[in-house]
């Protein structure tokens, strides 16, 4: 029952390099920054620092379009300045875990450049091209190799003109998708992940990791997906996501890199539309793939019929359902991983929460203890631990996300009411999770002295880490007290798992148990004062951990948004 492995009691936190702190005045975030605020990490107490990509790149989609795999871009700093940080996250007794993005390059990565050089140059099948549709002239509308709809919105297929052929990018225009089926491919990959390691860093983030197997059948041939309502695409998932030689290419890749050293490393796999079936064979230790996976069904249960930009209320009781599954389907076999929040998601105590001033801090650190108190390894991403909220966007011009800009242009190309798209974006935007990192209550945050290149939530007057850092009441503290009872009770990070109330709509209740010790976790998600019924034998239980200062008369009884974390032995 107890995972052995090291990172199943620890708990990782997420630095999106742009948005983190600015250490020389251009108002992008550095590696000088995230160098002179390790002690906030340490403070927090968290085991695995992940940096989001900090490689060379056209910053097309912030740097998840890395045009050199082995350096560092001018704009974070130096590789020197790179290692002078592995020393010191190490020397502070964490660890370092870098983002891995080879579904796809940048364009102007020298591979991509000479790919597209000439139909024969000896890298023209790193990449997926492919002539126009038979019977169609190139750059006729229609005529794109198949009918697959970006993630980005518009086709994934970009027609280059010298050659007359298509390449596919199932990201930005930008972002090459490169042809996993060659094997020289992978070697360069492989290559690349162990010149990272022999540096010093402690594992992989992997970018979409489960789209790089595309469905191609014996003539080389991509299909058509099934339509999507009102828009000239299909749906091409069914040919990328979870594609036929995925376990193959991530066995290999464990064989060529991790080998030998696998038990120091942490890897984790992001796999859009993963299901549970697939993620326990990815995450089951016996088969050698990853140590777990991030999925994406608990972010996508507020989206509608539209997608992410056609948002609606989340049911409580959908979300149980959801996590339960997981907590239930990986309990023995595989590992789970735990998030609200990454660069890719609005901020949660403005999603599933309440970012008023009367409920911010509550709501945040009532989510965060519904989290953490899983079985899994949770990720904090900057900024969460003190409830940084969603921004007040009110124009289409604020905004710098590519999906964002590029979903809102399609839209309303399509006939959509600008201001209801807009509505979405408020709700929805990647940006919201970018705006910078609010460190004080000074001009810019004190995230930087010069122009940040996203505005500063103007309540960084209130919400900002020294502030949290002074208030014991703080979501910081909260969250640095979650973090230490996953390393102090062994319970929180191994024991099982049993869900409670699953019908209740606002209250969110269940055990955790490891030998004889056991807890029980509730959470009032509303912001309503509730009475639930419990299983006997928990009153007068210790209570471990809770939100609300004072001890609660009844156990039973909860305040708003009031999460509590209680142990019998
Ligand atoms: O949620 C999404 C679908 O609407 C996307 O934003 C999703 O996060 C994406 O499918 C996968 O994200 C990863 O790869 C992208 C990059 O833009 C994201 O930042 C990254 O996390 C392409 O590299």
């Amino acid at each position: 029952q107890r995972n052995p492995a090291w990172w199943s009691d620890a708990v990782v936190y997420q630095i999106y390099p742009r948005s983190f702190a600015d250490s020389d005045g251009d108002g992008l975030g550095d590696l000088g920054g995230i160098l002179a605020h390790l002690d906030h990490l340490e403070a927090l107490g968290v085991d695995v620092v992940w940096l989001s990509p900090v490689y060379p790149s056209p910053q097309d989609d912030n740097g998840y379009d890395i045009s050199d795999y082995q350096g560092i871009d001018p704009a974070f700093g130096t590789l020197e300045q790179f290692d002078e940080l592995l020393a010191q996250v190490h020397r502070r007794g964490m660890k370092l875990v870098m983002d891995l993005v080879v579904n796809h390059t940048s364009d102007e990565h020298p591979w991509f450049v000479e790919s597209r050089s000439s139909k024969d140059n000896p890298k023209r099948d790193w990449y997926w091209w492919r002539p126009a549709r038979p019977g169609m002239e190139p750059g006729q509308p229609g005529a794109e190799p198949t009918n697959w709809h970006s993630f980005f919105s518009g086709p994934t297929w970009e027609l280059d003109e010298a050659s007359g052929e298509y390449y596919l990018h199932l990201f930005a225009r930008k972002q090459p998708d490169l042809n996993w089926e060659n094997p020289e491919v992978r070697r360069a990959v492989h290559a690349m992940m162990r010149w990272w390691l022999d540096r010093g860093v402690d594992g992989f983030r992997m970018d979409v990791i489960n789209l790089v197997s595309k469905d191609v059948d014996a003539d080389g041939n991509l299909h058509d997906g099934p339509p999507l309502p009102g828009t000239p695409y299909g749906d091409g998932s069914a040919s990328y996501m979870n594609g036929p030689r995925i376990h193959e290419f991530l066995q290999e890749m464990h064989r060529e890199v991790f080998a030998g050293r696998d038990a120091q490393l942490l890897t984790v796999g992001e796999m859009p539309g993963v299901t549970l079936e697939e993620a326990r064979l990815f995450t089951d230790p016996a088969r050698g793939e990853v140590d777990m996976v991030f999925q994406f069904e608990h972010v996508s249960l507020d989206h509608g019929p539209g997608g992410r930009f056609d948002p609606h209320h989340l049911r409580l009781t959908d979300l149980k359902a959801s996590f339960g599954r997981w907590q239930a389907g990986l309990a023995d076999v595989g590992w789970n991983s735990l998030y609200w929040n990454n660069h890719d998601q609005p901020r949660v105590v403005s999603r599933f929460g309440d970012d008023s001033g009367e409920f911010r801090v509550r709501s945040a650190t009532c989510l965060g203890t519904l989290l953490h108190l899983h079985r899994g390894t949770p990720y904090v991403y900057q900024g969460e631990e003190l409830g940084m909220t969603n921004y007040p966007f009110t124009s289409v011009e604020e905004f710098r996300d590519i999906e964002s800009l590029n979903h809102y242009r399609q839209a309303v190309q399509q006939g959509a009411d600008s201001q209801a798209v807009l509505a979405g974006l408020r709700e929805q935007s990647r940006d919201h999770a970018r705006t910078p990192m609010q460190w004080d209550a000074t001009e810019h945050a004190g995230f930087t002295t010069g122009t940040p290149w996203l505005p500063v939530n103007p309540n960084h007057d209130v919400v900002n880490a020294e502030a949290a850092r002074a208030d014991e009441g703080s979501v910081f503290h909260h969250y640095r007290r979650l973090v230490d009872l996953r390393h102090t009770v062994p319970a929180v990070a191994h024991g099982d798992f049993t869900m409670l109330l699953p019908d209740d709509e606002r209250v969110y209740a269940f055990t955790r148990r490891l030998d004889e010790e056991e807890l029980l976790v509730l959470c009032n998600v509303s912001g309503e004062q509730v009475r639930v019924e419990l299983p006997d034998g928990w009153a007068g239980s210790e209570l471990l951990l809770g939100n609300v200062a004072g001890d609660p008369a009844d156990v039973a009884e909860l305040r708003p948004w009031e999460a509590r974390v209680h142990r019998r032995t």
